[in-house]
Order: C-alpha cells, then structure tokens, then sequence
C-alpha cells in the first residue's frame, strides 16, 4: 500500500490553493514602496516639461533653492557634471536623466527638488523658472520620415534623421514568388494605439547611501532588481556588492515597471550627495505621461491566399513609433521585439517581415503592457488578418482557421520567421471554444437579427504565443543572458525557504512557487515561505517579465527541489540502513523497495542532513540552481465573444466570452484563471475604452483617468474559461507553460473581430481601438474605416 500524501491535500500541483500573499493585502497589510519611512528621510518631486519639443534657453531655480525646507535642487547642467545627464536604455540607445539641451516630449524630466516633504518639494519645483524655445513637433511616424523633418535625437552623433531600425526577417524573394501564385491577395493596414499599463501603484523609489559603510540601498517599483543592480554598478561607476536593491510589495507591474527611468537614478544621485534617504513617488499624471508606454504600431499587413483557404505566404510592414528615446526592453537580437512569432499557429510556408522603428516627440515606449516583446501586436495584426482574408475568400472564420492550424501531429514545427513550437492541440481548443459558444446557433441568430436591422456579431482570436523570455543562446538583454535561477534552503524541522530571480508584481509567485516545492518534495505548500526582490538574498535572475516566472524560474524551483530530493534519498539510504539502489521515492517519502513498510519522512531526512548525516557528507539541506530552459514555452488560446452593436449610436455591449486556454499543466487553477480574467478585462478595456494619444503640438491626450478608462466590475463583462486541454510543455520538467500575459495579447482581436462582424456587409473593413461609440457610429453612418492614429484635434 502506497503511503504516499495526497498532493491537493497539501497544496501540491493543481491545487486551487488561497494566495497567501492575500493575508496580508486584504487585510491593508502590504508593504509598498510608498509605506516606507527611513528616519532622517527626505522627498523628491520631479518638474517635467510643458512641451513636446523645445530647445531649453535656460534654468534659473534660485526662486526654489530660497524656499525653506529644500535641501537640493537638481538640473541637468549639474547631472552632466557627473556624467549623469544621460543614461543607457535597454535597447543599446541613451535617455536624458534630466534634460540639458532640449526637452524631446511632454513630459520630460527637467529638473527635481529635494525637500523636507513631498509639497515643499513639489511648490519648489514651480518655482523653477525654465525658458524654452519651441519647436516644430512630431507625433508620428510618417511626420518623422517627411522631408524637412526636425532631426529629434540632434543630441547623436550621426543621427541625421529620425530613423532608430530598418529591420526584416524571414524569406523575401520567396514571399514575393508566392504572392504571385496567389488565387486572391488581401490587405489590411492596422493602427495599434498607444496603451498605457496604468498599475494601481506609480513608480518610485527610496534610495539610502550611507556614507560610513558605503552601501548604497535603494527600494523601489522594479520587475527586474538585479538588472537594476547592474545598470546602478554600470552607470554610477558604484561597486556591485555595495549596492541593494529591495522590490518590496508591488502594486501591478504589466510591464510599467521594467523601464529604468530617471527618478530612480535622481533619487539615487540626491541619497549620496544629501547623505540622506530620498524618497520619489511618482503621481498618476506622472505616470500616465511619463512611463513606459506599449505598442503604437502601424501595420500593413497582406496575405496570399489560394481560392480553397490555403495561406501561401504572409508579408508585413510594420512602422512603430517609440517615441524620444529607444528605451524598450527586447532581446537584443530583435529590434522590433518577438513581432515575428505572428502566425505561428499557423502553417504558412514564407512569409516576411519588414519593420522599421523611429522617434518622435512622445514619452518613450513601445513595449511594456502583457506583451511579452510585442507579441501582443503580432497576434492581433494576425488574428484581425486572418480575419479579413476570411472575409475576401468568402470562408467561415473558424473553418479558415482550422484549415491553416499547425496539427497535432507536425509539432515540432518551425514558423516561416523562425521560431520552433513544440506542442498544442489548437483544434481541439477550437472545439471547445465554438461549442461552449454555440456557434452554429449564434450564426443562425445573428442572421435573423439582421433582417430585424439588429447587428450581432462573433470574433474569433486564436493563438500560441511565446512565453518565458530565455534561452540564453537567443535571448539577452544588453549581452545579460536570459536564464533564471531558484535557491531553497530545507531548515532541520523540514520547513522551507525558496527563493527565485523572479519578482512577483501580484501573479502569485508566493503561493505558487511553494506548490511547485510540494510537488517535487511533499512538503506540505504552508511549510515552505517564498522570497523575492531582495538582492541581497536571492539568487541573480532576469526578473518577472514576458510570463517568463513560470517557464524559466518555476522550472528553475523544480530542478532545486530535485537536487534537494537527490541529497535526501542519501540520506534516506543512511537512515534506512541500505544503499541507495534499493530506496524508492513516493510523495513526500522514501522506503526500502522491498519492505516498503520501512521509510522515512522527506522532513526526517532534513533532520538527517542537520544532525545525522553519513560520514564524509556535507551537513545541510539547501541548494540553488540556475536554469537555461531549451525553448520558450508555447500556450495556445481560443477567445470568441459575440456582441450586439447599436447602430443608432454605436455603443457595442459584450453578449457572450468564451476563452479556452491551453497553458500545459496548471500549478495553481485559480491563479490561472484569475490571471486570464485579469487579461481578458485589460483586452477589453483596449478594445473598448481606453484612448491615450496626442494632438499636433504633442499634448498627451488622456493622461488622467477621466479619459483613460480603467475597467471596474460594473463595466466588465462575465467570461467563461475552460481548461480542458492540457498539452504539457515538452521542455518544462513540471509541463507548464506561460499564462500571465495570453488573455491581454489574445483577448483583443476577439473583441475588434466580432464588433467587425457585426458590421460585415457594410464595406468598413476596419476600425482601429479603442472602438469608441463614435468611431463605430461614424463607420456605420459613412460606410467608411475609421482611424484613431495621431495626431487628434486639440479641441475634440
Ligand atoms: N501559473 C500556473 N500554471 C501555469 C502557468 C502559470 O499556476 N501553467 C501561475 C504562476 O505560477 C504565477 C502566475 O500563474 O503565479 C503567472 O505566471 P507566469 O505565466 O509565469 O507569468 P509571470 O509570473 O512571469 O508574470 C508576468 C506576467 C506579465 S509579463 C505581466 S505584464 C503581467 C502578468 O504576468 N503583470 C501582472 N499578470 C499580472 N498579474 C497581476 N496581478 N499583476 C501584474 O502586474
Ligand atoms: Cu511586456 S509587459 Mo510583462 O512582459 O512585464
């Protein structure tokens, strides 16, 4: 009889396990950046710039200086001193700390004050007196390629237009053949707006430089800590082992906060030349104008198509605007992120890829919202393609979808851009999906409601996305390859500590990086506490980004745990007084093959390791272990939502949501689920509401939360998952595969498709998002595409 614990039992893998990070936030237990207080602390505001583009004629802060309670006045003159004016981006491009020569978008650091307290600090910055020299602004990028254009990076040696990559991949001579073969070529040019992750919590950091011990520790809003130690070692010219970065609770990253932005350096520099600890916390209107923004992207996309569906080729354009400063974080080797995992779902013999990127007069962005790399861009520029070469060929959306999918039995499959996926059961998903939609019904519906003049309509986003940003042969950030690592130290009473390079921002790493434990080890999950963002403590990683927690870290915490049980069975084979040959593992357990009665506990053998180990042993049950994962791990999803559009004013309400994800083997079920709806409420907030864009002198429209809607409960529609597929990720040592980012990158298109649909027959072949009431209102009165791309009238 198999003494072996019940995994759920003790919060092993696919354990709905309660977070236990939740005790602490729902009681208002957390512990933020904002609720620290160091004794002798001081407060930073930071003046941004009024305008878009403008020479900078001079600064006089001697008006803030006099104001009692400033203790520093910060200017770019006086960070240039240092060296510090500029720092590095992580895209092998500069940004300006604080600006020197001209301010590049509304927004910009211009100057910060040091203060007794945040509004002494923030009335001292109005009293800088700063005079600027306009000049001719650019909010877009076909205004950044014109003839005459201003040159916006003049600060560059040989930068003599606003051109930051001409890039491609993939095959161009053979896209070209096929495209001449093709039956019907269709064409689709697509704007993704600006979005803006908008976390609850801003950015901000505290920094404390002590001058007796020469230690330098700041806490701060970062996703990356140990690539924040590195840059501050690189930058500052500051030793390594002298620096601590603490990520303490985070109040939502989506991206926001892997950028490195310059109050962290400001706030750095104020600590070691006060001698004091300097606190910034970034405002909302800070936040909304300033951080890192996501896509803003023009695509034009073609595909070539046989009359009978078979997709022969695919080529894309894309013109991506990154505003004053190439400052996104992507794998070095790929200018324009991992847009070119588009169609991978599919099985498309050429296709090929042209991007080129330039700089105008916005805040610096381009990459970071639940995007892992733009792949948030690539699947709706596929999903909303696919769906228009439906349209043209005359197919059903999901027969021309299940024509084209990569099937079961061709995995591994290499993409027409290069990547290798290695597992799904896309049809089935598929299957899934449009029967839990009920779609043969809803098509008959839909077309009975349109003899009545009533407009519904379905939209079908289907996808496999890569997740889990590493192997270090292909992936690094600035040569910092991508890999990640895991540390866990079992105490004598069998308790456990697990620590990773990752850093949770709300994904619920705490509660289930102990499962992963549980599963490898039996030791029940509320015996093992987990610890992140402290690098002084945890082992070096790469940080939380592109879901890469699960894929590289978790599976980093399993291969720990393995090397733990390793030692245990040693131990075993001590206590049990047999070799190690003859000593069997069952959860939480080893016993002699042959008595099994004969075992001892996993905690038993920890007590071993501290107080009872073989002769010659190293005491001690704790290890660490850095994993380099073979691929990046390929989730696949099914987003259908039905709709009803009003064509008297527009307004599009959600009928129906149907996600079917397929993330390999779930750790924690609820944790993903609440991750999908999660990504499911942002996709339909982008589809629906959310608008941040700019008008001709640059103005950032939509930089408060009147404009720029968050979602609540009461505007959110309901969705129904589904987890019954499960294809196991073939490299992962547990199967699991990414999840946090596949509803946002996925949900999208879904929503745009199905408002489409339900304006199929009119002619209006697109709408760019938001898909505002008034957009949808005017495309349907004036049977016309309607774009949202920048820049907007000042006076709308
Ligand atoms: N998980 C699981 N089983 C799987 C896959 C994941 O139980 N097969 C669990 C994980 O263990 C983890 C969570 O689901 O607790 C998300 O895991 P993963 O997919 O590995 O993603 P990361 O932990 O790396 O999170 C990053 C991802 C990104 S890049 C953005 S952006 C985003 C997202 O997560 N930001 C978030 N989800 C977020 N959710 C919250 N609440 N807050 C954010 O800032
Ligand atoms: Cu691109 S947003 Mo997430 O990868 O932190």
């Amino acid at each position: 009889m198999s003494q072996a614990l019940d995994e759920i039992k003790i919060g092993g893998l696919g354990a709905s396990r309660k977070r236990v990070e939740d005790n602490r936030f729902i009681r208002g237990k957390g512990n933020y950046t904002d609720d620290i207080t160091l004794p002798g602390m001081l407060h930073m505001e930071i003046l941004r710039s009024p305008l878009a583009h403008a020479r900078i004629v001079s600064i006089d802060a001697s008006k803030a200086w006099d104001i009692p309670g400033v203790h520093l006045v910060l200017t770019g003159e006086m960070m240039a001193t240092r060296n510090l004016a500029w720092m590095p981006t992580l895209s092998y491009d500069t940004q300006a700390v604080l600006a020197t020569d001209k301010v590049r978008f509304q927004g910009q650091e211009v100057a910060c004050v040091i203060a007794d307290d945040p509004y002494i600090a923030k009335d001292a910055c109005e009293a800088i007196e700063v005079e600027y020299e306009p000049l001719p602004v650019i909010v877009n990028p076909e205004q950044a390629v014109a003839e005459g254009a201003p040159v916006i990076r003049d600060d560059k040696e040989n930068q003599d237009s606003n051109v930051i990559f001409d890039w491609e991949v993939g095959d161009a001579a053979g896209t070209d053949r096929a495209f001449e073969q093709a039956d019907v070529i269709s064409k689709l040019r697509l704007h993704y707006p600006r979005s803006h992750p908008s976390p609850i919590e801003c950015c901000g950091s505290i920094a404390d430089f002590n001058r007796a011990t020469s230690k330098l520790t700041v806490y701060m809003t970062t996703q990356a800590p140990h690539i924040i130690r590195a840059a501050v070692a690189l930058v500052a010219e500051l030793p390594e082992h002298m620096i601590r970065i603490i990520s303490p609770d985070i109040g939502g990253g989506f991206g926001n906060k892997v950028p490195v932005y310059p109050g962290y350096v400001c706030s750095i520099l104020a600590s070691i030349l006060l001698e004091r600890p300097v606190k910034w916390i970034e405002d909302k209107t800070g936040n909304l104008i300033s951080t890192g923004f996501a896509r803003d992207i023009y695509l034009d996309g073609e595909m070539a198509l046989r009359r009978d569906g078979k997709i022969l080729a695919v080529r894309m354009h894309c013109d991506s605007d990154h505003g004053a400063f190439f400052s996104d974080a992507q794998p070095s080797k790929f200018k324009i992120g991992l847009l070119h995992s588009a169609f991978a779902a599919y099985d498309i013999p050429v296709a090929h890829l042209s991007a080129r990127g330039t700089y105008s007069n916005k805040a610096p962005g381009g990459v970071a919202y639940r995007c892992s790399f733009r792949v948030t861009e690539a699947m709706f520029f596929q999903e909303r393609m696919m769906q228009a070469a439906a349209d043209d060929l005359g197919l059903d959306q999901a027969e021309f979808r299940r024509m084209n999918f990569v099937r079961d039995e061709d995995f591994p499959h290499r993409t027409p851009f290069g990547f290798l996926t290695d597992s799904g059961q896309y049809a089935k998903c598929l299957e899934v999906g449009l029967k839990a939609i009920g779609y043969e019904d809803f098509r008959r519906q839909q077309a009975s409601a349109r003899e009545r003049g009533r407009l519904l309509g379905l939209g079908i986003s289907t996808m496999t996305e890569p997740l889990g940003a590493g192997n270090s042969r292909e992936y690094d950030i600035l040569g910092i390859k991508m890999f990640d690592s895991a540390e866990l130290k079992v105490h004598m009473t069998g308790k456990a500590i697990v620590r990773t390079g990752a850093r949770t921002q709300g994904q619920g790493h705490e509660t289930t990086w102990a499962q992963i434990v549980s599963h490898e080890l039996g030791i029940p999950a509320e015996d093992v506490v987990v610890e992140e963002g402290d690098t002084d403590t945890a082992p070096f990683g790469m940080g939380t980004y592109a879901s890469r927690s699960t894929p590289v870290a978790g599976a980093a915490v399993a291969m720990v745990s393995r090397k733990i049980r390793a030692k245990a069975r040693k131990l075993a084979a001590h206590l049990l007084e047999v070799s190690e040959e003859d000593v069997e593992w069952e959860l939480g357990r080893f016993y002699v093959r042959s008595a099994p009665d004969r075992g001892v506990t996993i905690q038993e053998c920890a007590m071993a390791a501290y107080s009872n180990m073989p002769d010659g042993m190293e005491p001690g049950l704790e290890n660490t272990a850095y994993y380099d994962p073979p691929n990046l791990t390929w989730p696949f999803a099914v987003y259908i939502v039905t709709v009803e559009v009003d064509p008297e004013t527009g307004v599009w309400d959600v009928l129906t949501t149907v996600a079917v994800d397929d993330c390999g083997v779930r750790i924690n079920p609820m944790i993903v689920e609440g991750q999908i709806m999660g990504g499911l409420t942002e996709a339909y907030a982008m589809a629906n509401m959310q608008f941040i864009t700019f008008d001709a002198e640059g103005n950032c429209v939509g930089s408060n939360y009147m404009d720029y809607l968050l979602p609540t409960a009461w505007e959110t529609p309901g969705f129904e998952l589904h987890s019954e597929v499960v294809t196991p990720c073939p490299h992962h040592p547990i199967g699991a595969k990414g999840i946090g980012e596949c509803a946002a990158v996925g949900g999208p298109a879904a929503f745009v498709n199905a408002v489409m649909d339900a304006l199929s027959g009119t002619g209006v072949r697109n709408i760019d998002m938001p898909l505002l009431p008034d957009r949808v209102w005017e495309a349907i009165t004036y049977r016309r595409d309607v774009s949202g791309a920048p820049p907007v009238r000042s006076d709308d």
